[in-house]
């Protein structure tokens, strides 16, 4: 049975309100295609209000501010409580609105969690300093909240998503605006609710839903945000970047795209590296942003570890994405899977060889084949840009030297990896590659203790580990002066 939906409307100073235009948009199901809700479409008018309410909760008087941190970490300790009492419920949410399959969604959850306490735990350890100034002065140093932030969601992991952001925010005393993906609002609404229910104060946390070319755009164009915080495309964060900059000095995290490499040496063991490098390309459908989408296999065993990928795609169930034997559910929206199925059709044109896959599944949904790609070159469309969808495609290298440079010969730098046997192998390359996260005989691999980000074109600043608040934070030099020098 489908999940209740209990929130469609935007969440304002704790209070559920239609947007004020009084529009809707549809939330589609990417299972069928049919219209799981309605949800308030809001526009720069909400944003506004949302905006005041957060002002209004970050006013050095306000209850938020006036917390103690340890009671602000305790607040957040207590959602994720909330978030664990409801796994069950997020779950099937997530699911439902964006076609995540089953087990991912619960594992992810589980995962958030632990996100959550992490980040809480960090609330009171924001620490200043003293410092050794010259002369008959005392200095030390203040860190404090930034702000009103704005946090702009995607749509392809929504709850880890919210929360690695929100917390982060939260923890060092921010109050924020959320604007979620408009393929998937349902589960920020949830867990806005459960942030009220752990006892955020009204106008700490709003959260309008809508599009980006209006919401979006409000949102980082506002003179009272103080900084933004957006996961997303490369072309949208230049924009972010550039909107950062045209009112005030906005702070800007952005963690964008990546095209990552995964090489597999010579001397891997097949067995171990067929099924990283599948795991690492068509989990969640490919629609991860450090997915394994440029496959460099070692020529030795080029051909033999090609036949073996063949085996494996074909093997990968796909279906309903509720059914906890699936492993690949339907891509988030059509307009998604239409944009892989170009892609695939660019491959084909451009002479790599499709070996399995390639088409949609059915007509009902938005279900792709699992798609292997040989002899696909540095220079194919497919090898250069973002695909975000279930398709592998192989290219052969030679030397070590000679794939770091062509795994670098990109303006995207999230992710890479590489299967070897040989420790200076593995060394020289999580040396040199450009990216911000390396993994070693395996893929995919996180921890929210672990900071993540990107090179490049992929991002600007960490999120994640013992600094993810950070970004939220300034510094403040306070130096007094003394009758004597201490
Ligand atoms: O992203 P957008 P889309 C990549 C992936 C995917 C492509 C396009 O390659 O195929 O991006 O996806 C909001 N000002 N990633 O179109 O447009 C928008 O409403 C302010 C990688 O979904 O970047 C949504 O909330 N906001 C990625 C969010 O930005 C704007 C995850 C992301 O949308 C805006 C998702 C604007 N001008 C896609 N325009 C990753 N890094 O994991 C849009 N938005």
């Amino acid at each position: 049975m489908a999940p209740e939906i209990k929130y469609t409307k935007l969440f304002i100073d704790n209070e559920w309100v239609n947007s004020k235009s009084g529009k809707t948009f549809d939330t589609i199901s990417p299972q069928n295609g049919s219209v799981i809700a309605k949800v308030s479409e809001g526009d720069k008018d909400d944003i506004d209000e949302a905006v005041k309410a957060a002002r209004r909760a970050f006013h050095r008087n306000s209850e938020w501010r006036l917390l103690d941190a340890s009671e602000r970490g305790q607040i957040l300790q207590k959602f994720a409580t909330l978030v664990e009492r409801d796994a069950n419920y997020l779950s099937e949410l997530e699911t439902l609105d964006n076609g995540m399959v089953r087990s991912l969604s619960n594992m992810l959850i589980a995962s958030t969690v632990k996100s959550i306490r992490y980040i809480a735990s960090l609330a009171d350890k924001i620490q200043g300093e003293t410092v050794p100034i010259d002369g008959d002065q005392f200095s030390y140093t203040l860190r404090q909240p930034v702000g009103v932030c704005g946090l702009i969601l995607p749509w392809n992991v929504p709850i880890l998503m919210f929360v690695n952001k929100v917390m982060s925010a939260l923890a060092a005393g921010c109050t924020v605006v959320v604007k979620p993906a408009e393929q998937t609002p349902l589960t920020a609404l949830a867990l806005a609710a459960l942030l009220k229910e752990a006892g955020v104060p009204k106008g700490v946390v709003n959260v309008i839903t809508g599009y980006g070319e209006t919401a979006g755009v409000a949102l980082t164009h506002h003179p009272d945000v103080a900084k933004i915080s957006f996961t997303g495309s490369v072309e949208v964060g230049k924009l972010i970047q550039q909107a950062a900059g045209a009112n005030n000095l906005k702070r800007v995290t952005l963690e964008l795209g990546g095209k990552s490499p995964l090489v597999i040496m010579d001397d891997a063991d097949l067995n171990l590296a067929v099924p990283i490098a599948a795991h690492g390309v068509f989990t969640h459908q490919g629609q991860i942003c450090v997915a394994a989408s440029r496959l460099y296999v070692q020529s030795a065993i080029y051909d033999k570890f090609v036949q073996a990928a063949v085996n494996y795609a074909k093997n990968i169930k796909v279906g309903d994405p509720n059914d906890n034997t699936t492993q690949q559910g339907p891509q988030v929206d059509e307009l998604m899977m239409n944009k892989v199925l170009g892609y695939i059709e660019k491959g084909k044109k451009e002479g790599a060889k499709l070996l399995i896959g390639g088409k949609r599944i059915g007509t009902k949904g938005y279900y792709l084949e699992p798609t292997v790609f040989a002899d696909v070159r540095d220079e194919m469309t497919i090898a250069k840009e973002e695909i975000f969808g279930p398709v592998q495609s192989i290219i052969k290298f030679d030397t070590l030297d000679e794939v770091i440079d062509r795994a670098n010969n990109t303006s995207y730098g999230l992710a890479a990896g590489i299967i070897t046997t040989n420790i200076n192998s593995a060394l020289q390359f999580s040396k040199h590659v450009e990216t911000g996260v390396v993994w070693v005989n395996t893929y995919l691999a996180s921890g929210v203790q672990a900071p993540f980000g990107g090179f490049k074109d992929s991002g600007l600043g960490r999120e994640n580990g013992l600094h993810t608040l950070d970004p939220y934070l300034e510094v403040k030099s306070v130096i007094i002066s003394l009758p004597k020098k201490l």
